[in-house]
């Protein structure tokens, strides 16, 4: 018998997936948990059904989720903080930077974390607790922020969908919070869903990060096939516009930048450059 994965994107489309077999299937505190093995796309992760990550892809979004931000620094960054992402997939990426003393990873669920390392060794394997740079905090987001003022110069949110748990992380309440919980030139990335599906989305999570006062927001965009439309984006807001804009100089060595599967030095210096039906969609 076959096995067909489908996430339903709108009324009339979706993602469809022949899986080979179900590696994981669980019920956290918080939402469903599933790992796939499809034939396309290698080990998939699902939260409440929908695509979180796969093998095959991540690469593109969670070096997206990272580096295009925090080259935007006028400073070598040296803390950060991911909300959400109990993957790994963004803790990987900012493992590079060797500037970062500290990186906290704030995830909800546990289960998250757990599964992940166990069935996506590929994306986790930073989560291991012999990592001294990183903190693991298993907490709301939201909480954490409160009790966490002026100490971060990144945050990064790497959340699921804006339904349930998640949709607080679009708000301009959040967006403040985590304002307030970064130093003076602090820089906020949050994935921004899909420009193909949420262009609204987009532009509310635009005015949300002004309303909460961030001086600079920028949207960057890349493809990613397992996600609705198969095309993503990321905001990025900016507490200070004297920052520089990327110019030829970055806080990733040369060596890192060799290992990197997607983001080049070009593609960082022109990734900010959007395609007009969403430049227009967000003026
Ligand atoms: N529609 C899926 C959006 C998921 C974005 N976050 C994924 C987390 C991967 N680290």
């Amino acid at each position: 018998m076959e096995l067909w994965f489908t996430e339903k994107h709108s009324s009339g489309s979706g993602l469809v997936l022949r899986c080979n077999k179900t590696l994981f299937s669980g019920n956290s505190d918080i939402q469903r948990i599933d790992v796939l093995e499809t034939e396309e796309f290698g080990r998939m992760l699902l939260l409440d059904g929908l695509v979180m990550t796969t093998e095959r892809d991540e690469f593109i979004y969670h070096e997206m989720m990272v580096h295009p931000g925090i080259n935007l620094h006028s400073h070598a960054p040296e803390t950060a903080l991911v909300i959400g992402g109990g993957d790994g997939g963004t803790v990987r990426e900012l493992m590079r930077y060797n500037s970062l003393r500290k990186i906290v990873l704030c995830e909800i669920d546990s289960m998250v974390v757990e599964v992940s390392r166990q069935f996506l060794p590929g994306i986790s394997t930073c989560l291991s607790s012999s990592n001294s740079r990183l903190e693991v905090v298993f907490q709301d987001g939201d909480m954490f922020l409160s009790d966490n003022r002026n100490v971060f110069d990144h945050i990064f949110v790497d959340s699921s969908d804006p339904a349930g748990a998640a949709e607080v992380l679009f708000s301009a309440g959040f967006y403040r919070k985590c304002f307030d919980s970064m130093r003076k030139d602090g820089i906020l990335s949050v994935q921004s869903e899909s420009p193909i599906y949420h262009l609204d989305l987009m532009a509310r999570v635009r005015e949300a990060m002004m309303e909460a006062g961030f001086a600079d927001i920028r949207f960057c965009t890349a493809p990613v096939p397992s996600y609705p439309g198969g095309f993503w984006s990321w905001a990025v807001g900016r507490k200070s516009i004297s920052n520089h804009l990327p110019s030829g100089r970055f806080f990733l060595s040369e060596e890192e930048f060799g290992k990197l599967k997607y983001v080049t030095q070009d593609l960082l210096t022109s990734c900010f450059i959007l395609p007009a039906f969403i430049r227009k969609a967000l003026r």
